[in-house]
């Protein structure tokens, strides 16, 4: 066993994204790429310690979704972190760790930070994406100012220091060696289960199932399978066959693991059947992301987050009430009136859970959520499927009451706000560029204007100020506000590995309650007609419609 150092080139385009670098499997496996970006990182961890050694005799966490080229990574890593001065690498057995879970691992055994090996909701397979993110001692996702030392430093890059020390049995628990380094493989679950049990009623939940409440939870062949399982059929009681599609496989078994009512349809047509569960759900590859659905009825993640800011005193953890709430952007302002209606603090931040982080920190927020599937709350520093779905689960078991009888309710009180997002992927990237770039140059002009019934109050590319460190983030989409409070969203999406992805966020409220039961598309059917005016999708893109509308 010996430290080598190898010569090395840098790898143009190795910036993360939304959520860490996401790149094709085949962008990941040739010679270096992956060494590259996390020799990188440790540099950067080491440099960012007074002495240039700031990960001597510390801990990082690692683990992955289970997706292909996960377990290959993880050697690759524990490899480089040995030659790099990390004294013990906490490692979820089989090379398994869901994102939450690493947010939760790190915390609770106060780690140094972790390493997350997921294109979360990309396709995976050796034709899909791999991907690779880095989270802080907070357990949350790294912020710009070391993304973008991350990135700078790639560029630069010509020296590898790695092990040439054999494989360590990565399913095997407890302690193995590389070099000096520790190596203590622990249960990809355990620490997660036990953040849970401190913020939930479990005596409560085994009750439903004692009485017979039938739930579906489809983790769609990702990660989350091991943890619904263990904490809903091990430890709740739930029917074997309550988690479907449970083993995270390496292709996810063909299935596109972004829990929406398109790629979970399977899970939809079951709540759709006339004996259906009284509660569905699904999660993404790396169990973030979660989609509640009750019987017949699908709950967008906007109204999501706004019932649980409104009854989040049902739930244990949360019985003393919240700090504040934040959602990004995008995500529909639902939220926004059960904030004011309880008085409690309301953030916009840019999309992407990095900026949820300093909120949660600094104690201004308890709960925070995404329109695209995801929430989460001051437990851990990432969004968090499972927990999502024990809340909605605590929700009914509290209440007594349906998903769809609570949403119901819901909007008679605070009114609906009908949303949705249309999605264009694969466009060439100058023409999603050119148009982007097209609707800021019109933003002066646009106020003013009317389109219908509707008067555009107010057109800008949204910036963001941390109202905790001050960083400040531009050009995070550009928004159009009407008179009426709709609002009309274009931005690229920063996930993506293939072209560029545009993605339209349409909103209006409805506070009549005879008005709140249409289909939603045809609900802003108006609003996608403005979008159209304004930014000419169909003429740029050639396409006639998005690819998909969620
Ligand atoms: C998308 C979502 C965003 C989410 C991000 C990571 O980003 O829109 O809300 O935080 O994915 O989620 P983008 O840049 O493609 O719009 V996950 O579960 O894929 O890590
Ligand atoms: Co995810």
């Amino acid at each position: 066993m010996a430290i080598q150092t190898i010569p090395t080139q840098p790898f143009a385009g190795q910036r993360p994204g939304t959520s860490g670098l996401r790149k094709k499997v085949t962008a990941f496996t040739q010679s270096h790429y992956l060494e590259n970006f996390v020799q990188t990182l440790l540099d950067v961890l080491n440099a960012s310690g007074p002495d240039g050694q700031a990960l001597t005799g510390q801990t990082l966490v690692l683990g992955g979704d289970g997706r292909f080229y996960n377990r290959t990574a993880v050697q690759t890593i524990l490899k480089l972190a040995a030659a790099n001065g990390v004294a013990r690498v906490l490692l979820g057995r089989g090379g398994i760790l869901s994102t939450p879970a690493v947010s939760a691992v790190i915390r609770r055994r106060q780690a140094f930070g972790g390493i997350v090996l997921s294109a979360s909701h990309n396709p995976g397979g050796p034709d899909g994406d791999f991907g690779i993110k880095y989270n802080a001692g907070n357990g949350g996702p790294a912020n710009e100012a070391l993304t973008e030392a991350v990135y700078a430093r790639t560029q630069v890059l010509r020296e590898l220091r790695i092990s040439d020390a054999p494989d360590v049995d990565i399913d095997r628990l407890g302690l193995q060696q590389i070099e000096k380094m520790q190596v203590d493989v622990i249960d990809p679950v355990a620490d997660y289960a036990a953040v849970m049990r401190e913020l939930f009623d479990f005596d409560l939940l085994r009750g439903m199932f004692q009485r017979g409440f039938r739930v579906r939870v489809d983790a769609m062949n990702a990660v989350g399978g091991p943890y619904a399982r263990a904490i809903l059929e091990g430890e709740l009681g739930a029917p074997a066959g309550t988690v479907v599609n449970a083993e995270p496989l390496e292709d996810f078994g063909g299935l596109h693991p972004d829990p929406n009512p398109v790629n979970a349809e399977d899970l939809i047509a079951h709540m759709q059947r006339p004996d259906a569960p009284d509660f569905g759900a699904a999660m993404d590859g790396d169990a973030d992301r979660n989609m509640v659905v009750g019987r017949n009825f699908v709950v967008t993640p906007s109204d999501s987050l706004a019932l649980m800011t409104a009854h989040a005193r049902l739930i244990p953890g949360y019985k003393d009430g919240l700090l504040g709430v934040a959602r990004s952007m995008p995500t529909s302002a639902a939220v926004d009136r059960v904030a004011k209606v309880m008085g409690l603090p309301c953030f916009e931040t840019p999309t992407g859970w990095k900026f949820f982080g300093n909120l949660l920190d600094a104690g201004r927020v308890s709960l925070c959520g995404e329109e695209s599937y995801g929430t989460g709350s001051s437990h851990v520093r990432e969004k968090d499927g499972l927990w999502a779905i024990l809340f909605w689960l605590s929700l009914q078991g509290a209440t007594g009451r349906s998903v769809e009888s609570l949403v119901r309710e819901h909007w008679r009180i605070y009114g609906r706000n009908y949303y949705t997002r249309h999605d264009y992927e694969g466009i060439a990237v100058d023409v999603a560029q050119a148009l982007m770039q097209d609707l800021r140059a019109a933003l002066p002009v646009l106020p003013g204007r009317q389109f219908g019934t509707r008067r555009l109050v107010l057109a800008d590319d949204f910036a963001y100020t941390d109202p905790v460190d001050g960083s400040v983030s531009g050009q995070q989409g550009i928004r159009l506000i009407f008179d009426d409070g709709a609002r009309v969203i274009f931005r690229l999406s920063g996930t993506g590995t293939e072209g560029a992805t545009l993605r339209l966020y349409l909103e209006r409220y409805e506070a009549d309650s005879a008005k709140q039961d249409q289909p939603v598309q045809p609900a802003l059917a108006e609003l996608a007609a403005v979008a159209e005016q304004v930014a000419g999708i169909s003429g740029r893109t050639g396409m006639a419609g998005p690819t998909v509308a969620t």
